[in-house]
């Protein structure tokens, strides 16, 4: 089967298990301060694996929630099952699966699907970034003036202290700010031109790996630096790719 082909039917079936699930009572694993884990998480993670490894038995799963599979293959899965699991668990309908397959390191293919609005963008390395099979293109604007821009936090005080002064100075010079909580789901709307940019200061390769081919294939850029002082975490600064910042 087709890589892309099956990142999207994994996708459709998580989005059909998470809708069933959406605004019912949930088994919450863990509550922290700024994040919540759910059983669902889990489960939703358990079903897109196994769809994966019944294809391509000898791929490795990199997800957020564990790793499975043969981790030395070339041929690895970045997956996060719920992305926006506060929203999810809130009831808030803005959350979504982010589904990515790399070679030798180098990103292939990308899947995000928004079961709620029912909205599935995919791309393949080369190929064109589509959303419910049709073309999209990041935005032009170039003023940050003009500019709607989405800002996370993500989930400790560190990134909150961090991120606070960067929100503050962009809340006065962009048209609008956002904080959506979703990272893939920014990142989708910045390759669709919805946002024009999204910024965070801590996030994990499972929140960002297929957003990234999506928003370079829809001709924005996407800048991701390891942060030094937390492992397997990055900033990410998401743009059209002409908005001066
Ligand atoms: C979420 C990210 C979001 C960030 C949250 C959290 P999760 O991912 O999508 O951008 O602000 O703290 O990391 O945990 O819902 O998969």
């Amino acid at each position: 089967m087709d890589p892309l082909d099956l990142a999207v039917a994994a996708a459709q079936a998580a989005g059909k298990l998470l809708r069933s699930h959406f605004g019912s009572p949930l088994n919450v694993d863990a509550m922290e301060t700024h994040d919540i884990k759910l059983e669902l998480d889990v489960q939703t993670q358990t079903l897109i694996t196994q769809m994966i490894l019944d294809h391509f038995h000898d791929h490795a799963i990199y997800g957020e929630e564990g790793l499975a599979g043969n981790q030395s293959s070339p041929n690895q899965w970045i997956l996060d099952p719920i992305d926006g699991t506060v929203n999810f668990f809130y009831g808030i309908p803005h959350f979504c699966i982010s589904i990515a397959m790399r070679e030798h390191g180098q990103l292939q293919v990308g899947v995000i699907y928004d079961p709620i609005r029912d909205e599935m963008w995919q791309v393949r390395k080369g190929g064109p970034p589509l959303l419910n099979g049709k073309p999209i293109a990041a935005s032009k604007r170039t003023a940050v003036s003009d500019s709607i821009l989405s800002v996370g936090f993500s989930k400790t005080k560190t990134t909150i202290d961090s991120g606070l002064p960067l929100f503050a100075d962009l809340v006065y010079r962009a048209r609008k700010c956002r904080m959506m909580g979703s990272a893939a789901l920014d990142m989708a709307y910045v390759a669709s031109g919805r946002l024009d940019a999204y910024i965070e200061q801590s996030v994990s390769l499972w929140d960002v790996a297929a957003g990234i081919l999506l928003v370079e294939a829809a001709g924005g850029s996407v800048k991701m630096e390891p942060r030094s002082d937390m492992p397997d975490k990055f900033s990410v600064v998401a743009t059209n790719g002409v908005l001066q910042l």
